[in-house]
């Protein structure tokens, strides 16, 4: 039994993982942590779904180089680290360090995230090291800066739990942060008159128990904020001591809320929503004291994003709602380190322990402190440009590291396109078939969650360990010791750990080291963690920094009203509104918004092999209000092309009246493993925010088309299927199930033999038992190959869209053994017994279909979410699909009345 901490969202959730007994060796149970202090016991499906994603099918496990030809070899440590670093020296010598860049992760461990810090902006002597937290945090990052002269998070969850209202601005929280959701969901049905808002241009799973929801247009923050601000000013809601003792900048902020429109009229038409809507919000907002504000990517990932950071702060600070249990903003971080990535400086314009790069002192310090031979002297390149240097042949040599910039960069043609132009490409991985590891030179094998070892820090500021429970897999190292050989190989000292604790160490010292000294003062210090050894590092128990001292730790920033700008106070900053860069045109008229679902993480290199996962969304697809799919001549459940001046996908339209009018909603997740062409980073614009340099992946104008195809199927298969060339069909998906994949086809023109084409496709050339029952008149094709009663596979190709129920076929490849019945069933294209379709998965955690429930609640009468958790168990684990049961409850009750 093993206490470590869950490696998705910033939550940061403890787990305990139990690996199988003798009996079952491979049975890892997954539990949460009930000392653990963000979940307190609770797991949402991703984290219940751990032991699906640990296996070893598909993980690199010994080192790769390609040839120019691209041809690939599996080669040794040596050999591969050997080739790094003598390619990176030649760069260096014949271009200067600068050639040379780093993109790296906030999924790395803070062991691994400081080590190639160290490496490049201390003995490389470049700040080109950025991170995907730049397309994620960065604006927080900056606005938190701003506002209170240092990346600071003040409060924690249980303020989201002791407030009267909270206010969750472009946040998903019920699919993204769904332990603090459901924790949130809890205090209110402790506390009923708790409040609720929810601000998003969607209406998201998270609306579902909201109070209130503010469809805000996109981009429209600030306005929204600055109207506020204005409104509580006008109402005399100002802690006037706070302000003038603990701030400055109060009145030129006022000034620009006002100049901007800040009267209710003007702020409704820019935010497109009811003047009587918004006054409400202002109104409850203004009466209420105890107010968290929650802000995620709606906020951060737009050109204004750090202005709409500093316009929530703006009002927090103005009403001294801070640094008191139950109140303050709260940015909540997505990825599980992303935190710490911030702590040991892995932006490219931040130095380690949070002192600045552009601070010659701060430089100095940590350059002494290292005893470096040299030190960045400036910022480097930020995420989008450091790729647009690649692109351009400025940056020589890249090595990517956790993170897959093919799939999540904006305008990720282009990125693809750079990496085929950069002399060397390294990318650390777990895979060596993600779409940034296929067009790696070299690929390095890294050790993964359960088998790596170290610290995360979450949302609320807490570090947890993640510690290894499993056995290293093949040769994969963790990340931390290959930088350090290659960072040998150069000649460089300094990086001699052997262990992850000695790297800690030297991280919680330096975080210490004349944090007293003036002008260096900052609130990151995590000195009483120094001098760990192995055990004592080991029984770490999670905590909240500062910990300046052993044992003390601090739940909550700012209680003593002090803020890190020199003269101790925070700011407020003036932010003039501004609309996203690019504005829809005739061309393109309509706003693509991009984001994520419920049971999928990032490109799916991980979640995306657990079949549980892959059945609440399976297919990739665009959100879009029935009325301008009309418009736009698309239908529900087709196939449909969007294009924006910068790429193009193909996904399923689904209709909702969800989607807010002129806009789309496109899920982030598919890669080019996964499906033919769904890559919506493709499309999206490279735009940027001035100051933090996060993409506006919220705002791209695109169009939408029909993609018309002719015939359509489902083919289920044990392997993987290899779709060459011209026999590729024009749309393919593949869907993790348990024990196969499901591959979801549509093609163009007639599919002149597909029986030879089925066949061939399948590799079933001599199938011992192979039922088939050809084209019928409908032009229908169906057949399925079995071996000793067990299906191996099956293909169903239709002219229509109408193919047999997937959850039933699901079942039937479950089986051991099918039935005759079966058999017959699989001839006819549909179960023979209705009752076994269970439909589409509500409930991942206990696989529980839409019939299954909307049966339930028919024949026995249910009314509330609880009870058809009595009767079939869903929504009863994570909770996260409790919105959708209440939606098929409300179905139900409709369908009777009619
Ligand atoms: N299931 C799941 N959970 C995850 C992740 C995952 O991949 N899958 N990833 C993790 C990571 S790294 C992150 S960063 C977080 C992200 O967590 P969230 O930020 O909650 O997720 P998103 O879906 O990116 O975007 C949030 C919402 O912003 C809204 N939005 C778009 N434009 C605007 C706007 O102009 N204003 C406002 N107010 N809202 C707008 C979108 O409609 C969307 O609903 O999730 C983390 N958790
Ligand atoms: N359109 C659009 N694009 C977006 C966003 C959006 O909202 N819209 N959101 C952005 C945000 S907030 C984020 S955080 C990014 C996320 O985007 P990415 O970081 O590109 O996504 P991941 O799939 O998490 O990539 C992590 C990679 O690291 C590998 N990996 C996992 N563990 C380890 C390890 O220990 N070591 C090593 N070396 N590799 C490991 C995984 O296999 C995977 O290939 O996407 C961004 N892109
Ligand atoms: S909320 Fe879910 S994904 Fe996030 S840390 Fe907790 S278990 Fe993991
Ligand atoms: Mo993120």
């Amino acid at each position: 039994m093993t206490c470590t901490t869950c490696p998705y969202c910033g939550v940061g959730c403890g787990v305990i993982a139990t690996p199988g007994d003798e009996s079952a060796p491979n049975r890892l149970r997954i539990e949460g942590d009930p000392d653990h202090p963000a979940n307190q016991g609770r797991l949402c499906v991703k984290g219940a779904a751990l032991a699906e994603t640990v296996g070893l099918e598909g993980r690199l496990l010994r080192p790769l180089m390609r040839d120019d030809d691209g041809q690939a070899q599996t080669v040794s440590w040596d050999r591969a680290l050997d080739r790094v670093a003598t390619d990176m020296r030649r760069i260096i010598d014949q271009h200067g360090p600068e050639a040379v860049a780093f993109y790296v992760s906030g999924q790395l461990l803070t062991e691994d995230y400081y080590v190639v810090n160290k490496l490049v902006k201390g003995w490389l002597g470049t700040a080109n090291i950025d991170t995907n937290s730049r397309l994620c945090m960065s604006s927080a990052v900056a606005g938190h800066k701003r506002a209170f002269g240092e990346d600071l998070v003040g409060g924690n969850y249980q303020d989201l739990e002791e407030a009267d209202l909270v206010v969750l601005v472009g946040s998903n929280t019920a699919w993204c942060h769904p332990i603090v959701y459901q924790r949130l969901m809890q205090s209110r049905r402790e506390r009923p008159e708790k409040r609720i808002v929810v601000v998003d241009p969607r209406r998201t799973a998270t609306c579902e128990q909201a109070d209130m929801h503010l469809p805000v247009k996109a981009g429209s923050d600030v306005w929204l904020f600055n109207g506020l601000l204005t409104y509580l000013e006008e109402h005399g809601v100002v802690d006037t001591g706070f302000v003038a003792n603990h701030t400055g900048g109060a009145a030129e902020a006022l000034a620009v809320a006002r100049a901007d429109g800040g009267r209710l009229e003007a702020v409704a038409k820019a935010c497109g929503v009811p003047v009587a809507q918004l006054q409400a919000f202002y109104a409850l907002f203004a009466r209420t004291r105890k107010v968290v504000t929650v802000f995620s990517q709606g906020v951060n990932q737009s050109s204004s994003g750090t202005d709409k950071v500093n316009s929530i702060i703006n009002c927090h600070l103005f009403t001294g709602r801070l640094g008191e249990p139950g109140m303050g903003p709260f940015s909540i971080t997505g990825q599980p380190n992303a935190m710490g990535g911030r702590e040991v400086g892995g932006l490219a314009n931040t130095l380690a322990a949070h002192l600045e790069l552009d601070e010659p002192a701060h430089r100095q310090l940590v350059q002494e402190f290292w005893g470096s031979p040299s030190i960045a002297r400036e910022p480097g390149l930020k995420a989008v440009d450091l790729f647009d240097a690649v692109h351009d042949g400025r940056i020589k040599a890249l090595w990517v590291m956790a993170t897959n910039p093919v799939v999540s960069l904006p305008d990720a043609d282009r990125v693809r396109e750079a990496l085929r132009r950069c002399e060397l490409v390294v990318v650390s991985d777990l895979f060596a078939d993600t779409d940034t590891a296929a067009e790696a030179r070299v690929v390095l094998p890294a050790l993964g969650w359960g088998e790596k070892d170290g610290t995360v820090t979450n949302s609320e500021r807490c570090l947890s360990r993640q510690k290894a429970f499993l056995p290293s897999p093949g040769e994969a190292k963790p990340d931390w010791w290959a930088v350090s050989e290659v960072a040998r190989r150069l000649g460089f000292e300094g990086f001699g750990f052997e262990q992850p604790h000695q790297i800690f160490d030297e991280h919680a010292r330096l975080s210490a080291w004349r944090n007293d000294d003036d002008g260096m003062r900052r609130a990151f210090h995590i000195g009483g963690l120094a001098g760990l050894d192995a055990e004592g590092y080991d029984r770490l128990r999670p905590c909240q920094w500062p910990v300046p001292q052993a044992g003390e730790h601090t739940p909550r920033l700012f209680q003593d009203r002090r803020f890190f700008h020199g003269d101790g106070k925070a700011r407020l900053v003036p932010t003039a509104p501004r609309a996203p860069v690019n504005a829809v045109d005739d061309e393109f008229p309509l706003v693509l918004n991009t984001g994520r679902i419920r049971d999928q993480w990032h490109t799916m290199t991980r979640t995306g092999r657990a079949p549980r996962l892959a059945s609440h969304l399976p297919e990739p697809f665009v959100e879009m209000h029935p009325y301008e799919a009309m418009l736009c001549g698309v239908q529900d459940g087709a196939l449909v092309r969007v294009a924006s001046r910068w790429g193009a996908m193909v996904a399923r339209l689904r209709c909702t009246a969800d989607q807010p009018r002129r806009t789309v909603f496109v899920p982030i997740h598919w890669n080019d493993q996964r499906a033919s062409d769904a890559r919506v980073g493709a499309l999206v614009n490279p735009v940027v925010d001035p100051l933090s340099g996060e993409p506006e992946f919220k705002h791209t104008p695109v169009m939408v088309s029909p993609f018309p195809v002719d015939w359509h199927g489902v083919v289920y298969s044990r392997s993987p299927l290899q779709f060459e060339g011209s026999e590729a069909p024009a749309y393919w998906v593949c869907i993790q199930g348990d024990g196969f994949l499901r591959y979801e086809l549509a093609g163009r023109g007639r599919l002149e033999e597909p029986h030879q084409w089925s066949r061939s496709l399948l590799g079933f050339e001599q199938q011992p038992q192979w039922l088939e029952v050809g084209e019928d008149s409908a032009g229908d094709y169906r057949a399925a190959a079995l071996a000793e009663g067990r299906l191996l596979a099956c293909a169903y190709l239709s002219p229509r869209a109408e193919l047999p129920s997937r959850s039933w076929l699901n079942r039937l490849f479950g089986k051991e053994r099918v039935s005759e019945a079966d058999v017959v069933g699989l001839k006819l294209g549909r179960s023979v017994d209705p009752a076994d379709d269970v439909g589409a998965t509500v409930c991942s955690c206990f696989s529980v279909g839409r019939n299954t429930i909307l049966d339930a609640i028919r024949d026995n009468g249910l009314t509330s979410v609880e009870g058809v958790g009595r009767c079939v168990s869903a929504g009863t684990n994570c909770g996260s699909c409790q919105p959708e049961i209440r939606a098929l409850i409300e179905e139900a009750r409709l369908a009777e009345g009619a």
